[in-house]
């Protein structure tokens, strides 16, 4: 009889006596399809063309639905590029409506930001040069046209970057691309009948949609080598976060976040990501089991009162079956130390400045009151100067073009030590307060954004615009 892996899981679940829901989540995995992995494009082979177009992509395995994506069906190319070096692109705006591309997590001036003042015509190309100055971490590129950068990105228009630099590759991490260093993009989408997406901007008021997929396919399988795996997490939703947890309960390491390496790995068997953020991760698949990603909901704060919406609730993210056909890389290992981080002290801060986060009475969605107005400067900021960034409101997603921050505290409590990594996004959920000092200028021909990461509140108006001068 052929080995298959649902009469193994079969079997097991006979001797360990799985709860059901592992049973449930396995059984079906032979029927899933694969998980893709976008092409690689390295920076060090020259200008990379990223061509906005049309696409026809199967979410399913099945049927084919119109898309977007970046010289391919949907999403785009994973981009690599060295510290040191230079991101020469082109991107080629082929489709009919306005497009405006943004380099999330790259710390570029403001000219080089791809904000909704570098605006894209249909038939329009722009070609930036980015000079990539920051360590070794995982931004990304997606779609930041005025009033439609939900859709777009829902579309797919987004691409996740790789910066690589001399600590990276002294590290003895897992660095197969495709096979043990998996890019790992997060979304959710919904559908009409006839198989086209369905975005319905205001449904329940936050974006959440029903089907999860990674890469492009909805509760993908990928097959891993017995051995440590790095999942380079993006959570690339509109509006949803995730509290991802294995349904073994398997221990897990945080080895980065949004800008950068941990000091050392962090170990938990849940991480909540709200959308735009990034986490590093490395899974040991050692015993060779398969394992079941999810995402269940999780509970706010003192209050107990629900984070997520019902419609949240648990959901099954990806399958993963170890083949031992795959050979491990035996020199792949755990570091103990991951990186050195000059923290600011609190102390350094010369300013601070406060952004309250809200829905108003007649429903515009503001910070300090005030919606998005393309025309208007909210703040200027000195370059090089230290500040303290303090954020207020009920569950949001905050993002600050043109840096990476540390934290400083969520709720009054220090973070946790999972999120002490250089980042550029962060839940507001009451008061989270990070630390920043502004290194690249920005001017008002072409300001930084700040801004909430949930896209449909971007796009309602909940974001503003900065300057920073020498
Ligand atoms: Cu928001």
């Amino acid at each position: 009889m052929k080995i298959t892996r649902r009469n193994v899981i079969t079997g097991m679940a006979g001797a360990f006596a799985l709860p059901a829901i592992n049973r449930l989540s396995f059984a079906d995995t032979p029927d899933r399809p694969v998980m893709p992995m976008p092409p690689l494009k390295q920076a060090s082979q020259g200008q990379i063309h990223l061509r906005i177009q049309e696409g026809r992509w199967s979410f399913d395995g099945k049927r084919k639905t119109p898309t977007w994506g970046f010289s391919q069906d949907y999403l785009g190319p994973v981009l690599r590029v060295q510290r040191g070096a230079e991101l020469s692109l082109r991107y080629e705006n082929t489709i009919s409506e306005p497009v405006a591309v943004h380099g999330h997590g790259l710390h570029v001036s403001g000219d080089l930001d791809g904000g909704p003042h570098r605006t894209m015509a249909p038939g329009e190309s722009w070609s930036p040069v980015l000079p990539i100055v920051q360590e070794a971490s995982v931004p990304w590129y997606h779609s930041h046209t005025h009033g439609k950068t939900g859709p777009q990105v829902y579309r797919g228009l987004a691409g996740m970057i790789i910066i690589d630099d001399g600590n990276s590759d002294r590290l003895p991490l897992p660095r197969r691309y495709g096979i043990d260093d998996l890019p790992f993009i997060v979304q959710d989408k919904d559908f009409n009948d006839d198989g086209t997406l369905l975005y319905n901007q205001l449904g329940r008021g936050r974006f959440y949609a029903a089907h999860i997929m990674v890469n492009g396919v909805i509760q993908p399988r990928t097959s891993v080598p017995r051995g440590l795996v790095r999942l380079r997490l993006l959570n690339g939703s509109n509006g949803r976060f995730f509290n991802f947890t294995f349904t073994d309960g398997r221990v897990f390491h945080v080895i980065a976040g949004d800008g950068g390496f941990l000091e050392a790995p962090v170990a938990v068997t849940t991480l909540l990501a709200g959308p735009g953020e990034r986490f590093e991760l490395l899974v040991d698949f050692s015993d060779g089991l398969p394992a079941t990603l999810r995402s269940m909901p999780a509970e706010r704060n003192e209050d107990n009162y629900p984070l997520f919406n019902p419609v949240q609730g648990e959901q099954i993210i990806a399958h993963f079956n170890v083949d031992r056909r795959i050979c491990t890389d035996s020199d792949a290992a755990m570091p103990s130390r991951l990186n050195s981080i000059d923290w600011f002290k609190a102390s350094e801060a010369v300013l601070s400045r406060k952004f309250v986060l809200a829905t108003t009475e007649d429903g515009r969605m503001v910070i300090n009151n005030k919606q998005m107005d393309m025309r208007r400067i909210d703040e200027r900021i000195k370059r090089g100067v230290v500040e303290i960034w303090e954020l207020e409101g009920e569950l949001h997603n905050f993002h600050s073009h043109g840096c990476s921050f540390q934290l400083l505290d969520i709720n009054g409590k220090p973070p946790a030590c999972h999120l002490k990594s250089w980042k550029d996004t962060v839940t507001v959920d009451q008061k989270s307060r990070f630390i920043v000092r502004y290194d690249h200028t920005a001017t008002e021909a072409f300001p930084f954004m700040y801004h909430c990461h949930l896209l449909e509140h971007e796009d309602m108006g909940m974001m503003g615009q900065f300057v920073v001068t020498s």
